[in-house]
């Protein structure tokens, strides 16, 4: 009996020691928002000392949001709650709007706050009656929630409080997730579980993970999310689902984030029975514009419509003989008494038009200049091609000064390894954003395209395809989250450097020990370029296996598109390899200005990364190094395999300096992109072997299996497929 008791309470007390150690378990739920504790005794002082606590003016639902999360932060960082305030004390911290809280208003802090705008904020440290404080304030209160996540974020990432001066404001006004979610929950080229939209449960059952999706997104400055995928199901604009898309925006609502739909061009015809979709019907007008009033009666603040029409199989005005701008102007007209926009995108191409793929949105686009309505943008992706792991920027960036023309970026790795291979891709949103269009002359940079300054656009925007699912971590690899971090910040402030941004989120993510920080920094700085080397280098492109492009499979051809076969883009032969698109070519090149087209254009000029898009280059000709384009090819697939064995090596340098369930997470992940960076290479130089009928460089290790093997393996049941309509 007694030692029973004796063995209860042993059991008990290992149950216990279980259920603490469990609780510090690190499944990456609370992304960058971990709010840890401060063990560093003199920090936690010197923060405790300065904020007492806190005042607030009149309440609002996002004011109240604001608060709720500083409390969280706070109570959590520096295990104290802040006392709510009526008279402003030593270390008080201010927070509201100067017409809701008279403190501030009484401050004249009107002119400071004038270039802040809508949604902008200022923090700052001042005194008032003698007495030290903070002010966080804006003229709007989703400025100030802004405001209260940037002020977290300085604790958050251990920033000296005491002498605060900040301003900050959004260099893009619409600041976009673009969800590629069916209403089956699958997710159109997802790689972390399925949908977080759970339609089926919706309007009653609201997920927790509802309000934390809203906290990450506002955290970063995203504005909106549109909740559908491009390939759309009309079906989401019957009131059954509406109801359900109300529910989530009610979440939303507080945190500033507006929602948007897909709108399938064809709903008219499937769920509104009429006989036709045309966009100049008067009875198709009727039914989208009573859509769109039924759409705003459950939703006041809804967005407005992203649509892909006529692009991969998707219905759109030119089934009628209509062009793009007579169909997003439909929509638009619908939507412009309730400040809704249109994004149409311009993700266009057709196997049926002869010319280079990617050549067809600007052709398509560019005689449209000026043709939309003011509510419309146009939302193009980053290259002219689609999310691969390297473009050059697509040459409508500069071409349509009288079209507000947004940013499309993929956040989902559906070209950079899915959810196993750590790509940081703020690099390539920045070498994107900082390429110079030349359009109005040096300094024309597609971010000034994009931010409106350099056409004078009444509206911006960017937009993301988002990386989340239902996997506790949300983007299935812990450093997807950078991604869709780094997203958002850049989409705000797109001045941003990559490397700060990156040193926010680790901070934030993982820990504040320098050491750790810029390990992990560099890291991720190459990680991008190394996976270009490994997958296509020297600007090689759609290359990657059918449909679900997962892995290497340069041999593609022979489908029943022609585009999408990799040997349509390589152009291997027995004389060299690349897509000839200079004017001896398709003449792409001469979609861009003159200064950008004589450099693309030119064999000499034309940067080495780039080279294979624009050139069809032989095998025995020399790049700048002065070695063969086939011995650089080679040097290039091996650098990338070799590279991340050594991602692998500093990343086991941090065991025990992280937690060990995400370093372990991190470790296999990095072992399975190992192994697949090593496929790549494998596969791709024993491919364009045959075709150089050139050695392997000698003091490259022989690839261990021969080409049929890596041409025979199926993927079936790769996660992300694009379903079959
Ligand atoms: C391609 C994806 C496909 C998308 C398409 C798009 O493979 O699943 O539907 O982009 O952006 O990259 O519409």
């Amino acid at each position: 009996m007694k030692l029973s008791v004796v063995m209860i309470r042993t059991l008990l007390f290992f149950l216990i020691l279980c259920s603490i150690i469990r609780s510090k378990a690190e499944d990456g739920y609370r992304l960058w928002l971990r709010y840890e504790r401060i063990t560093n005794v003199s920090l936690l002082k010197n923060y405790t000392r300065q904020l007492t606590s806190v005042h607030i003016g009149k309440l609002s639902p996002t004011i109240q949001v604001a608060v709720e999360e500083l409390q969280l932060a706070i109570k959590s960082m520096l295990v104290k709650e802040l006392a709510l305030t009526a008279q402003v004390q030593s270390g008080t911290l201010l927070l509201g709007t100067p017409a809701s809280t008279p403190v501030i208003q009484a401050m004249n802090i009107s002119e400071k706050l004038r270039n802040t705008g809508p949604e902008g904020y200022l923090i700052m440290s001042t005194a008032w009656n003698g007495k030290k404080v903070i002010v966080i304030t804006a003229n709007t209160d989703k400025g100030v929630l802004y405001g209260v996540f940037h002020f977290i974020r300085l604790i958050q990432t251990q920033q000296d409080i005491s002498d605060l001066n900040i301003s900050s404001a959004p260099k893009i006004k619409l600041r976009l997730l673009n969800h590629w979610d069916n209403l089956d929950r699958t997710v159109e080229r997802g790689y972390a579980g399925f949908s977080i939209w759970d339609w089926h449960k919706l309007p009653d059952f609201i997920d927790p993970r509802y309000k934390d999706y809203a906290r990450a997104n506002a955290s970063i400055g995203i504005n909106g999310t549109v909740l559908t995928n491009v390939n759309a199901n009309a079906w989401v604009l019957t009131p059954h689902y509406l109801e359900k898309v109300a529910a989530l925006a009610n979440v939303f609502r507080p945190y500033g984030i507006r929602v948007y739909l897909t709108a399938r061009f064809s709903a008219p015809t499937e769920i509104g029975g009429l006989p036709t979709a045309d966009p100049l019907n008067p009875d198709v007008q009727q039914w989208w514009n009573k859509k769109v009033r039924e759409i705003y009666n459950l939703i006041p603040d809804f967005g407005g419509f992203l649509v892909k029409a006529n692009s991969e199989g998707q219905p759109g005005p030119q089934n009628f003989g209509r062009t793009h701008a007579e169909g997003a102007n439909m929509l638009a007209r619908a939507l412009a008494p309730f400040n809704g926009v249109v994004m149409w995108r311009a993700f266009v191409y057709d196997d049926k038009i002869p010319d280079d793929r990617a050549k067809q949105a600007f052709n398509e686009f560019k005689p449209l200049d000026g043709a939309f309505l003011p509510n419309v943008l146009v939302q193009v992706k980053n290259g002219p091609i689609d999310f691969q792991p390297r473009e050059p920027f697509h040459p409508l960036f500069g071409a349509m000064p009288a079209t507000p023309l947004m940013m499309e970026f993929q956040i989902t790795q559906e070209y950079t390894g899915f959810s196993t291979h750590l790509v940081y891709l703020a690099n390539q949103f920045k070498e994107c954003l900082s390429s110079d269009t030349y359009a109005r002359g040096e300094g024309s940079t597609v971010a000034r395209v994009i931010d409106g300054s350099l056409h004078n656009y009444p509206i911006t925007g960017m937009a993301g395809v988002a990386n989340i699912g239902t996997d506790r971590n949300w983007t299935g690899h812990h450093f997807g989250q950078a991604n869709w971090y780094a997203f958002g910040r850049l989409a705000w402030n797109h001045e941003l450097t990559a490397m700060s941004v990156a040193e926010e989120w680790i901070r934030m993510t993982f820990t504040n020990e320098l050491h750790v920080v810029n390990t992990i920094k560099k890291l991720m700085d190459s990680s991008w370029e190394t996976t270009v080397n490994y997958m296509t280098p020297l600007g090689l492109h759609h290359i990657m296996g059918w449909n679900h492009h997962y892995g290497p499979a340069p041999w593609i051809q022979d489908k029943h598109r022609a585009d999408w076969t990799s040997v349509y883009y390589h152009r291997a032969d027995e004389k060299g390899l690349g897509f000839d698109r200079t004017p001896s070519g398709s003449n792409a090149v001469s979609q861009y200005t003159q200064r950008v087209s004589e450099k693309f254009g030119s064999r000499l000029n034309c940067p080495e990364k780039f080279l294979l898009w624009f050139h069809h280059v032989g095998w025995t000709e020399q790049l700048s190094s002065g070695k063969t384009l086939w011995e650089e090819l080679c040097l290039a697939y091996y650098r990338g395999a070799a590279e991340v064995k050594q991602m692998l090596e500093t990343w086991s340098t941090l065991q025990g300096k992280i937690d060990d369930d995400r370093y372990e997470h991190v470790r296999t992940m990095l072992s399975i992109q190992h192994k697949e960076a090593i496929w790549w290479r494998n596969a791709c130089v024993l491919y364009f072997q045959t075709f150089s009928k050139m050695e392997i460089p000698a003091h490259l290790e022989k690839p261990d299996k021969p080409l049929s093997y890596y041409m025979q393996l199926e993927f079936p049941y790769a996660p992300g497929i694009k379903p079959k309509w």
